[in-house]
């Protein structure tokens, strides 16, 4: 009688973990929490690939997620440049668009693939006119955010500066309205909530986190 007992009880214990399983399941291994996380009209796959939710699970930005208020807002490009200028973003937007299939990954383990598009580092540079003792691009951000890439790796992988993940606009905790695309870096790289592009001279100059001890090349290692 036992016996029966213990096996009734194994069975729908078996029973329920399975139908929990399913149901938090989809048919691409995501979670029902992952899926819950695509806005709507999201794009989630992309030449076979699947894309994930543009809004991750948690946010580990330094002082937390930035609203920004586009009639007041400007992109500055200064610094070791001819002419410093301020561009709107419908400004911004004007320049040609460029989009990508590209994976962020971050120090503490995570990673995100998504379609990014927007316009080439370069193309923006170019309108303020790089000034030739340049080597290295600060990026300022709205929470006061700061990390730097060289400028030649900006120049040689046509890095871009996004408005739009999987097909729709940044999202606030994505960086709206513009992010770098730090492609092969490390997250920390891929400042979000943009405001300030600086050229500088300084290929020594260290952002928020390279000044806490992270590696200033944050090289992606495969
Ligand atoms: N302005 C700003 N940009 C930022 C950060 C930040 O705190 N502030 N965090 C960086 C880090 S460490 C990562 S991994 C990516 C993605 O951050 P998330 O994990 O909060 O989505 O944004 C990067 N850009
Ligand atoms: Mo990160």
């Amino acid at each position: 009688m036992q016996k029966v007992l213990c096996i009734s009880i194994f069975l729908i214990a078996f029973t329920l973990l399975f139908l929990g399983c399913t149901e938090s399941l989809g048919t691409d291994g995501q979670s029902s929490a992952t899926v819950s996380r695509y806005r709507e009209s999201e794009i989630r796959e992309y030449q076979g690939a699947n894309l994930d939710p543009a809004i991750g699970p948690n946010d580990n930005s330094i002082i937390g997620v930035q609203y920004v208020d586009i009639d007041e807002y400007n992109l500055e490009i200064s610094g070791l440049v001819n002419n410093p200028i301020k561009l709107k973003y419908s400004e911004v937007l004007e320049l040609d668009s460029y989009e990508r299939l590209i994976t962020l990954y971050c120090v503490v383990g995570w990673d995100a693939t998504i379609l990014w598009k927007g316009v080439l580092l370069e193309d923006i540079m170019n309108l303020a006119g790089i000034k030739p003792e340049a080597n290295t691009v600060i990026f300022h951000a709205v929470d006061e955010y700061t990390t730097s890439l060289p400028l030649d790796q900006i120049l040689q992988n046509d890095l871009i500066l996004a408005y739009s993940s999987n097909g729709l606009d940044l999202p606030p905790e994505l960086g709206y309205p513009f992010m770098v695309v730090a492609e092969d870096k490390l997250g920390y790289k891929w400042a979000r909530w943009v405001t300030k592009i600086e050229l500088s001279d300084d290929p020594e100059y260290l952002g928020y986190w390279e000044s806490r001890g992270y590696s200033n090349e944050a090289d992606v290692e495969d």
